[in-house]
């Protein structure tokens, strides 16, 4: 196994099943984004490869039924796309499954977006429109129940403004015989239509793969080179990837922007930041497309950032998995910001309400809060996965809830003042190989400050992946309350890229040998 990081994601931490469109000159990207509101985060690019978050697509919880917020529901793929001078967005919101797919459009994409229409004939999940040039608009989607499962990729014509379907749904292509074939995007390419899926599930064995045909409803041939992506089966240190979509650039090339995850420790790999959005340059041979993973030089994107929460708005990298934005957090008037408690009338998952996340970007990295007062400080998968600490108004605690296990591993004392909570995601103790059972990382928890920095628990990080909790999702560095507001002064969050180890990849037993020599 090469000792190489792999290419970068274009858009590290937990972005995934990404969907682009470019209107001449800028490119848009956008986000599925499971629980946390506000939902859909969208990106501009002039390039394709330095991106900057404008907003997010659904900002209103008009736009978007919580549902009982549970992890890795809610916001599903979706499909972002200008029409007629028109931004276009289609998702499934599936806390609100039985509604059907969700419309919003917009003239601006950083916003606002129009209340969601839905399309109730139309249910399933990973809705594309796309228009042909009579201006006749096709939804295409996988049409499944969640007690009956998967039925096949759809079609349907709609009218977009009123989410009705003008006629009955029919069957299209569906996949080149693997399993879970799903996130179709259909596009006209010099007069003929390419249907592109993701196959072969969301983890290692996903893969892209493609049909073409003289409509957009078929009759579809699939591409001989299938699937046209995918590392399954190999040591490429980016795995899971899939769920590609296609844009075309100003000068006449195409270029597709997919999601991936970089799995880390021993077999069978533990993936922590969830999927990340990278880009490949795409070629057509034979009237195909062939993926270019080599063609762009993608730079590592700069995640740093010192938040102290003086500006009027707060930044687009916050969001709360439960409970309301507005009801979760205030500006402080004697400085930071307030992160309050809301009452849980969430199906017990309090652990989940009255939190503000942002994603961590890294594999190794380092994090602090600066708390006036009572509060926590956690790195959380979902609402049952998480390590963190927690300042009382005396005593600093470090936590860890796995599951049902749910512990106080140290406290120390703490006098009245700012106190700075430390959180750092540092190599694995053990190597991956050989016969290793090394986790992706190893979590330190420790109190910062006042007095010299205390180390309060080191954990291995494993348990805070997607291997162990299961779900759609990535970590979450959360500020929160205890049973009173938690006044927070700062947050830091930087990478720590110095660490070779920080690049070894999951490893499995039949790479064994390669794997050991990297340690040799
Ligand atoms: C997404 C679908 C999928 O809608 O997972 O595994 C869903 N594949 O394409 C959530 O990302």
């Amino acid at each position: 196994m090469p000792d190489r990081p792999g290419p970068e994601p274009i858009v590290p931490g937990f972005y995934p099943d990404p969907t682009i469109c470019r209107v001449g000159d800028d490119y848009y990207l956008a986000h599925s984004s499971f629980e946390y509101f506000p939902g859909v985060p969208i990106w501009h690019s002039r390039d394709l490869l330095r991106w900057t978050q404008i907003g997010h697509i659904l900002t209103r919880r008009s736009q978007f039924v919580r549902g009982d917020g549970r992890p890795s529901n809610g916001i599903y793929a979706g499909t972002l796309r200008h029409h007629e001078g028109r931004f276009w967005y289609i998702t499934t919101n599936v806390s609100d499954y039985d509604a059907g797919q969700l419309i919003v459009q917009a003239d601006d994409p950083a916003g606002p977006w129009t209340e969601p229409v839905r399309v109730p004939e139309a249910i399933g999940i990973d809705p594309d429109l796309a228009w042909d040039n009579d201006g006749q608009c096709y939804l295409t989607w996988k049409a499944m129940s969640f007690t009956e499962g998967e039925i096949g990729i759809l079609q349907a014509r709609l009218d977009p403004a009123t989410g009705r379907l003008l006629g009955s749904a029919y069957p299209v292509w569906q996949g080149s015989g693997l399993d879970a074939a799903e996130g179709p995007h259909l596009y006209p390419v010099n007069g003929v239509w390419y249907l592109i899926l993701a196959e072969g599930g969301t983890e290692r064995g996903h893969a892209v793969t493609i049909a073409r045909g003289p409509h957009p409803y078929g009759p579809f041939e699939s591409c001989p080179a299938n699937p046209i992506l995918s590392h399954r089966s190999s040591i490429h240190p980016i795995q899971n990837t899939g769920h590609a979509d296609l844009v075309s650039t100003p000068d006449g090339g195409w270029a597709a922007v997919y999601l991936g995850a970089r799995p880390r420790g021993s077999t069978p790999g533990f993936q922590v930041l969830g999927r990340e959005t990278f880009l490949a340059g795409v070629s057509w041979v034979d009237g195909w497309p062939v993926f270019d993973e080599d063609r762009y030089e993608v730079a590592p994107v700069p995640t740093s950032f010192v938040d102290r929460f003086d500006r009027a708005e707060i930044d687009l990298r916050w969001v709360v998995p439960g409970g309301e934005a507005e009801a979760t957090v205030q500006r402080d008037p004697a400085g930071g910001l307030r992160v309050l408690p809301v009452p849980d009338g969430t199906n017990g998952q309090a652990s989940a309400v009255g939190l503000l996340c942002t994603r961590v970007r890294d594999l190794r990295w380092s994090a602090e809060a600066t708390l006036e007062g009572p509060g926590r400080f956690l790195l959380r998968l979902d609402h049952r996965h998480a390590y963190g600490l927690t300042r009382h108004s005396d005593r600093v605690e470090a936590t860890a809830r796995i599951g049902d296990l749910d512990v106080v591993l140290a406290t120390v004392s703490v006098p009245v003042g700012p106190a700075v909570l430390r959180i750092e995601a540092m190599p694995p103790p053990l190597p991956p190989v050989p016969l290793g059972d090394a986790g992706p990382d190893e979590i330190v928890l420790s109190l910062a400050a006042p007095g010299p920095p205390q180390e309060l628990a080191r954990l291995d990080g494993r348990y805070l992946s997607t291997e162990v909790a299961s779900g759609f999702t990535g970590r979450m560095l959360a500020l929160g309350p205890t049973t009173v507001p938690a006044r927070v002064l700062s947050m830091t969050y930087r990478p720590e890229t110095s660490d070779p180890a920080a690049v070894h990849p999951a490893t499995n037993l039949s790479h064994r040998q390669e794997a050991t020599k990297e340690y040799a």
